[in-house]
C-alpha cells in the first residue's frame, strides 16, 4: 500500500481568517496488476469497479490499473499479490491448477459450456478455492468468465484428426494438455503477443473467445472460426489480506460492494460479448462455423479423458466441487 499525496485539507474561518485550522486526510492509491489489454471486457469492467471505489470513498482509495502485463507479467500478478508487492490483481484463474487442479475447474473442456452451467460451476468452486486462497493470504474480490472457447484455424477442421500436427497457441497447461491429446503441438502465447506469434508462424491456430479473437485481429492470420463452445475460463481478481485488513471498515465495505456489483456486471458484459465479438469476426470476413457431430465427438472423448485425470489430480476437494456443481 502506498500513501501518494497526502492532502492538507486547510479550512479558514471568515473573510478576515480570524482563525485558521488544518486537517491531514491520507488517500490511498492501490496499483493492481491486469493481464490483458485496455480494449478487454474484463479490464474495462475492472476500470469501472476501480471508478465506484474511488466514489464511495470520496477518493479514499484509488485503484490504478496497470493492464496487459505492464507492471507484472501474467504469470507473476498471482505471486506479486501474495509477496505484497502490490495490493491487488487480477490472473487467469485457472493458471492456480499446477497449485491444485480446483482451480482449473473451469478449464476442463466440455464440463460446463454455457453461462447456466458455468455460474453452477462458479458456485461449487469459490468455497473451495476461497479456502485455498486463504491460505496463501489472500481474498478473492471477483471473478468472471470469458465467452464460450471456439477454434481458429486457417482450415476447415471435421474431425480431431484435422488437427493433427498443426501448431497450437495455448494460454494455460489444461490447453496445453488438451492441444496434445488431439496431436497438436502447443506453444504457450499471452494475449498481447498473439499477434505477432500468428505473423512470425510460431503458432497456426489457437481455441480462445470471439472477444480475444475479435481484439486480435484474428481475420489477419486465419479464416475459419469453429463455435465449439468448449468451455467458459474464468478471470479473478484477489486482494492481499494484509492490505485489505488496513483499510478502514467503512472503506472495506465499499470495496466488497463494488466488488460484488463488478462481478455481476462482468457476467453480463461476457454474455453480450459473445454475439458483438462474433459478429465482428464475421463482418470480417472470418468464416463462422457449426462444428460437425464427428468433431465434436472427438473433441468430447478427449475431454472426458481429461476429466478423469482431473478428479485423480483434484482429489478430495475435486470430488466435493464435482458433486456440489451436479
Ligand atoms: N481469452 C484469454 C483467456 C481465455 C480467452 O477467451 C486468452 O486467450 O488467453
Amino acid at each position: 500500500m502506498r500513501h501518494l499525496g497526502l492532502k492538507l485539507l486547510v479550512t479558514c474561518a471568515g473573510v478576515a481568517a480570524v482563525f485558521c485550522f488544518a486537517t491531514t486526510v491520507s488517500a490511498t492509491t492501490w496499483d493492481m496488476p491486469t493481464p490483458y489489454p485496455d480494449k478487454t471486457f474484463h479490464t474495462q469492467n475492472i476500470s469501472q469497479f476501480a471508478d465506484d471505489v474511488a466514489e464511495a470513498t470520496n477518493g479514499e482509495l484509488k485503484i490504478k490499473i496497470h493492464s496487459a502485463g505492464s507492471l507484472f507479467k501474467h504469470p507473476e500478478i498471482k505471486n506479486a499479490v501474495r509477496g505484497r508487492q502490490v495490493p491487488v490483481g487480477e490472473f487467469f484463474l485457472s493458471l492456480l491448477s499446477n497449485e491444485n487442479a480446483a482451480f482449473g475447474a473451469d478449464s476442463q473442456p466440455f464440463l460446463a459450456t454455457n453461462y447456466d452451467d458455468a455460474e453452477k460451476l462458479w458456485a461449487a468452486q469459490k468455497p473451495v478455492i476461497t479456502r485455498l486462497l486463504e491460505k496463501q493470504g489472500l481474498i478473492p474480490l471477483f471473478s468472471v468468465p470469458w465467452p464460450p472457447q471456439g477454434l481458429y484455424t486457417k482450415k476447415a477442421i471435421n474431425t480431431v484428426d484435422d488437427l493433427k500436427g498443426i501448431k497450437f497457441r495455448a494460454y494455460n497447461a489444461t490447453l496445453e494438455k488438451f492441444a496434445n491429446l488431439v496431436g497438436a503441438a502447443p506453444t504457450q502465447v499471452e494475449v498481447p503477443d498473439i499477434p505477432q506469434a500468428f505473423a512470425t508462424g510460431r503458432v497456426e491456430a489457437m481455441i480462445t473467445s470471439p472477444s480475444t479473437g475479435a481484439n486480435s485481429k484474428a481475420w489477419d492470420y486465419i479464416t475459419t472460426y469453429t463455435d465449439i463452445q468448449a468451455w467458459l475460463p474464468k478471470n479473478i481478481v484477489v486482494v492481499n489480506q494484509r492490505a485489505f485488513r488496513k483499510l478502514d471498515q467503512q472503506t472495506q465495505e465499499a470495496v466488497m460492494e463494488a466488488a460484488a456489483t463488478a462481478e455481476q456486471r462482468g457476467w453480463e458484459m461476457s454474455k453480450k460479448e459473445t454475439a458483438t465479438k462474433t459478429a465482428i469476426l464475421k463482418d470480417n470476413g472470418v468464416k463462422i462455423v457449426t462444428p460437425s457431430a464427428e468433431l465434436m465427438e472427438g473433441l468430447k472423448q478427449v475431454g472426458a479423458e481429461m476429466l478423469k485425470d482431473w478428479e485423480k489430480a483434484a482429489g478430495n476437494d475435486g470430488a466435493k466441487l464435482l458433486q456440489a456443481y451436479r
